[in-house]
């Protein structure tokens, strides 16, 4: 072992180790509990961030904590290679989508075996590869044979100037981001999965995921949205029955109009004679609203000039086209109750329409809705034969009646949509349809997939190239000439399904299911808190799709989820002539603190005074990232792991110090420091725990008491930074450890290879050489220390005595001593005598284990 601790010698020898012995390659071993540890797999931008090395960092301390366990770990990495990025990477760098990914992929491969994460790369796999997406190709098609997909219009954001599909993304304030122009919704075919099939499972199997964050859990509830409503019909004069969905069936008798969305069939019927009222509803379709804007936007309607009948009292009230009424939730009407619905309400007062209350408060306060609407839960007035009935038995009362006269029945509705698949974009899967010329649609056939997505292909920056080109549609089905979809399917698909694909990366199938049933479910996904709900959803409905096909036999793909939280770093702005922020890099601003450690100024490298915004997320835009290549370059992976999982809890922001990480270097110097000087002494011998002092026997204790709690902090609690600090801890007392005896050289070999077989997992390359130094084999094949039970006994115990309240003494006593003994070993010790002589003690109290009172006067 060398004097010096040398990350960067250490860590390349370490990784040539790992990589030529496969250490990480793992296969079934049914004789063997298994272990599953998966990080979300990265999109291949270009080089890792910050981001990215907290996230696998965390899912390499488990894997390698499992390890040690004696588990059968596997854990994968591949690349999420589809997606948007690639296709502007293309254009800007005149280049095609399929190069750029690849070499982003190497680039960023390496950069991940710098960081020394036990990857197993046997399985590794992009998805943009057909190897990979041949199957979803294959598994979509199936789903179609199960009447699980399905085509359907619907609309995109349209460019009318370049004749194209925008992303969300894409649209910037309303507009084109290329050319400016505002963006319009076209409605066109696409396709969809059905995950409203599956929407009461995923929704009831969240309460068996106790692994989840509740959060996340919350968070996947509230977007499926379920909700017990009634669906009821109104009639209207001359037309089709016009039903509406309620979660109030209790405000019936107060609605005072009907409300239907732009793109319902009967605003359609109004429109034809009515052009003011088409361009109203032409108008709405082109401001698409998220639903989350339903409540602040300003309300805005057109009455349709028809009537319909309220289905209980007759009476009849207008239909209004309403902006804040969705096509697609529901059935696309509602009944409007405005004294009781705020957005009612607005456009009640807006448009000057009658406002009915018909509810009041159960508590006997006023009802005032001059201001507002009331939409709390009370008692019905105004109601007739249902006054004084409270929400739930006028719920049902009012369903009931419905019910009885074929007017309404009881529903329950999801806010969850059918998943839409359907993207205009090149850089995806293919999907595997076909048209004949009859206007058939049909699943590509089996035989002949994967449809491949030619990679040659000049973008320009418009127009997918496989739509561009109109040959590449041509095909035959059956024989019969036969057009290809030309959309590709959203990224989503890919990542829905990678983790089970990373248990047989090379099954001539899906997957292959004796494997899958090894390995599923994943024991821990680490990943973003951004993914809560679309990829664990698709994810979680993926599975069981897959379950459903007979190739899985579990219901659920993630047993336990940690999400990390984001990386933090100080941001700086110069605010230049035109008022406008300039970001400049912390690397490039220098700082003044105060004694707190709060900074009194700050300048960039031109001198120009730069103003602190604190510490922000790791961001492009704010210029305030951190290369973690830099900093792996500067102080070693070990150091840099080593901060990420100690500067805080994993699922909390982690500010980024660059003092900090300096410290963390530090500490692992320390380590290396004491290791070294130990070893060179020689092999320690065996411990005689029957002759320990009673500092040897101290000091055990603290050994076996950092073991017990580092496990519980790994394993149970995951608060890998307080882990840590306890390891840090008892450190500081081996520093100051006597180290000459036999004895003394024993303990400190016990707690050396104790602490470096638990910084293992965090800081790999260094305990790696350590362990060896210590005298072991390779430490990838260790055993995770125990800690002993008779180690953690106390048999002695120090207890304080005070006289008159003042310290005077400290005893240290047999661990079982009685009340009696410790008293009097207490009143005769000599340093108690020198101030109770001559005088009657008075009073003697015990606080057992800790305090003796002495009182005397
Ligand atoms: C009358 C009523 C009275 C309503 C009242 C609410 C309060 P959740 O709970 O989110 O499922 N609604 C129904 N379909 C709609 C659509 N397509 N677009 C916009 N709003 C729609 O929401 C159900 C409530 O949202 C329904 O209950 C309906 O308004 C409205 F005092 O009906 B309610």
């Amino acid at each position: 072992m060398q004097e010096q601790y040398n990350p960067q010698e250490i860590e390349q020898k370490v990784q040539q180790h790992w990589d030529n012995n496969k250490t990480f390659v793992v296969s079934e071993d049914p004789n063997k509990e298994k272990f599953y540890c998966l990080s979300m797999f990265p999109y291949p931008s270009g080089r890792l961030h910050m981001g990215h090395v907290r996230n696998y960092t965390i899912g390499d301390v488990v894997s390698r904590f499992q390890r040690l366990q004696g588990k059968n770990v596997m854990q994968p990495i591949g690349w999420d290679a589809f997606g948007l990025p690639a296709e502007n990477a293309a254009v800007k760098n005149n280049t095609a989508p399929a190069p750029w990914t690849y070499e982003n992929i190497e680039y960023m491969k390496n950069q991940l075996k710098l960081l020394g994460f036990g990857y197993d790369w046997n399985r590794e796999f992009a998805t943009c590869t057909p190897e990979y997406y041949r199957w979803e190709q294959e598994f979509f098609t199936k789903l179609y044979q199960k009447g699980l997909v399905y085509k359907k219009t619907s609309s995109v954001n349209w460019c009318p100037n370049d004749q194209t599909v925008l992303a969300n993304e894409q649209v910037e304030d309303g507009c084109c981001w290329r050319c400016d122009t505002p963006v319009e919704q076209k409605e066109i075919p696409q396709w969809f999965i059905k995950i409203t099939e599956y929407a009461q499972e995923l929704l009831d199997d969240l309460d068996n995921l106790e692994g989840w964050p509740e959060m996340v859990k919350t968070m996947q509830r509230n977007w499926i949205g379920r909700s017990e409503g009634v669906e009821l019909k109104f009639e209207v004069q001359g037309q089709d029955n016009l039903e509406v969905y309620t979660t109030r069936p209790d405000t019936l008798m107060g609605v005072t109009y009907v409300g239907i969305a732009a793109g319902h069939p009967l605003a359609a019927v109004a429109a034809k004679s009515n052009p003011e009222l088409a361009a109203f509803i032409e108008e709405c379709k082109n401001n698409k609203v998220a639903e989350a804007e339903l409540a602040t936007m300003e309300k805005k309607g057109m009455a349709t000039g028809l009537t319909a009948i309220h289905p209980l009292n007759g009476r009849e009230v207008p239909v209004f086209v309403a902006n804040f009424v969705l096509m697609d939730y529901g059935t696309g009407a509602v009944m409007a109750v405005p004294g009781h619905d705020q957005r009612d309400f607005e456009f009640a007062t807006k448009y000057g329409l009658d406002i009915l209350p018909v509810i009041k408060p159960t508590d006997g306060s006023e009802l005032d809705i001059s201001e507002a609407a009331y939409t709390e839960k009370g008692e019905l007035f105004n109601s007739g034969e249902f006054d004084g009935l409270e929400f739930q038995a006028a719920f049902d009362a009012i369903s009931a009646k419905l019910e009885a006269e074929g007017k309404g029945h009881k529903t329950v509705n999801f806010r969850l949509r059918d998943w839409g698949v359907s993207r205009q974009r090149y850089w995806g899967a293919p999907i595997p349809m076909v048209t004949t010329e009859d206007g058939e649609v049909h699943p590509v056939p089996a035989e002949q997939l994967p449809v491949i997505l030619p990679e040659d292909v000049v973008m320009d920056g418009v127009t997918s190239p496989i739509k561009a080109d109109k040959e590449w549609a041509k095909t035959t089905f059956n024989g019969e000439p036969a057009l290809r979809e030309t959309d590709t399917f959203d990224t989503f698909m890919e990542s829905s399904w990678y983790y089970a694909r990373y248990c047989s990366p090379q099954a001539d199938d899906i997957l292959d299911p004796e494997k899958a049933n090894y390995w599923l479910p994943v024991d821990q996904y680490v990943g973003g808190i951004e993914h809560a709900c679309m990829h664990l959803l698709y994810s979680r409905f993926f599975h069981k799709l897959l379950r459903d096909a007979g190739y899985v036999n579990s219901d659920e793909p993630f047993k336990k989820l940690l999400c990390q939280g984001m990386v933090l770093a100080d941001a700086f702005f110069h605010t230049n002539e035109k008022g406008t922020k300039e970001w400049i890099a912390p690397t490039d601003v220098k700082i003044e603190r105060d004694g707190k450690g709060q900074i009194t100024s700050a300048a960039d490298s031109q001198g120009r005074n730069v103003e602190h915004s604190g510490m922000i997320k790791m961001s492009k835009s704010k210029n305030n990232g951190i290369d973690p290549q830099e900093m792996v370059d500067k102080y070693g992976a070990d150091t840099v792991r080593l901060f990420m999982m100690f500067a805080s809890p994993a699922d909390m922001t982690l500010e980024w110090q660059e003092s900090g990480v300096e410290g963390a270097n530090r500490f692992l110097k320390r380590v290396w420091k004491l290791v070294n000087e130990h070893s060179s002494k020689g092999v320690a011998q065996a411990i005689d725990t029957s002759a320990l002092s009673g500092d040897q026997k101290a000091l055990r204790r603290d050994i076996h008491k950092t073991i017990a709690k580092v496990t519980d902090d790994v394993d149970r609690r995951q608060t890998f930074n307080t882990a840590i600090a306890a390891i840090m801890e008892l450190m500081n007392k081996l520093g100051k450890a006597p180290q000459e005896s036999a004895q003394d050289r024993a303990i400190l070999d016990e707690a050396l290879k104790a602490v470096v077989a638990m910084l293992y997992p965090i800081t790999p390359h260094i305990c790696f050489e350590m362990w060896m130094a210590l005298g072991n084999d390779d430490i990838d094949n260790a055993i995770w220390p125990t800690f002993d039970e008779k180690a953690l006994v106390e048999d002695e115990k120090l207890i304080v005595v005070q006289v008159n309240g003042k310290l005077r003494a400290k005893l240290t006593v047999a661990a079982d001593a009685t009340k009696e003994q410790v008293e009097a070993l207490g009143l005769n010790d000599e340093n108690v005598t020198k101030f109770t002589d001559g005088k009657t003690v008075r009073k003697v109290i015990y606080v057992p284990g800790k305090l003796l009172n002495i009182v005397a006067n």
